[in-house]
């Protein structure tokens, strides 16, 4: 058997830390910031990036994916209304039709391809990376996001009192979920309101969901679940079509917003 090529401690974290720092470097300034590595921020960054649009996206935890690797109620079986199962077929994933229009597919395995060719596109990710804040431009137009590595942001003050970091881009795309985490920060400072998400109805949720993606403040845009929780659509429940459709849809507008 050949050995390891000759490499001790030194080698291996000069590696890790100069290979971090140039990207770090690298995406101190981005086209599009996309927050939250869902299933509509992981498309939106996939469709960007195969466009050549220089795009970053941030995620809390250290694994991406959200919500996409459960179907609900723990079963991990993801399900697409036609037509948005097309996309599938785009990633690679398999699936299987198990109600009239309905199609089914293994969570991790959607999840998992989604992440692989959403990277493949060429999408950088800084996860651990919790974003805190937007940053401000004249007439209140979103510039950046401010931002500090999850263990520290979430430790008490008493403990931790590290200072986040801003970093820049001419759009920034919530795809926080539920939580609309950067939608939720111009709202406290009474830029906009919003509605909170309405009684389950997943017909009517998926259709306003795609109709309402898109710019919602200059410099801000909304995608997935952000846009229900932003404007009181209908709850939308455990499927996955609007998620990707939303991701696409995003990224179109972005990309006319940039030219
Ligand atoms: O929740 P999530 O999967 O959002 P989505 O793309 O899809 C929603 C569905 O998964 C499901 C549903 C429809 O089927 O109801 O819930 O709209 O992914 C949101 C991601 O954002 C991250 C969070 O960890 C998750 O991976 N996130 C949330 N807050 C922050 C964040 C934050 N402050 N900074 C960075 N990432």
């Amino acid at each position: 058997m050949d050995r390891f090529k000759k490499a001790g401690e030194k080698e291996i974290t000069r590696a890790i830390s100069t290979s971090f720092r140039d990207t770090f470097e690298e995406y101190i300034e981005s086209d599009v910031i996309i927050v939250g590595g869902g299933p509509s921020g992981l498309v939106a960054g996939r469709e960007l990036a195969k466009e050549d649009v220089k795009v970053l996206l941030l995620e809390a935890n250290n694994y991406l994916g959200g919500g996409f690797w459960l179907g609900g109620y723990l079963m991990n079986k993801v399900t697409f209304r036609d037509p948005s199962q097309k996309y599938l077929d785009e990633i690679g994933v398999p699936y299987e039709e198990k109600e009239d229009g309905v199609y089914v597919s293994d969570g991790p395995h959607a999840c998992s391809q989604l992440i692989a060719s959403a990277c493949d596109a060429g999408l950088q990710v800084f996860n651990m990376t919790k974003f805190q804040d937007v940053v401000l431009r004249e007439d209140n137009r979103v510039g950046g996001v401010v931002i500090n590595w999850t263990p520290v942001d979430s430790l008490p003050k008493e403990v931790a009192c590290v200072d986040p970091i801003g970093i820049e881009s001419k759009l920034v795309i919530d795809a926080t979920g539920h939580d609309a985490e950067v939608v939720s920060k111009l709202e406290e400072r009474g830029f906009l309101e919003t509605s909170g998400q309405g009684g389950m109805w997943i017909e009517e949720s998926e259709d306003q969901i795609i109709e309402k993606t898109g710019v919602l403040h200059p410099g801000l845009l909304i995608t997935g679940m952000a846009v229900s929780e932003t404007y009181g659509v209908p709850r939308m429940g455990p499927t996955f079509g609007s998620m990707i459709l939303s991701g696409k849809r995003v990224a179109e507008v972005a990309i006319n917003e940039l030219e």
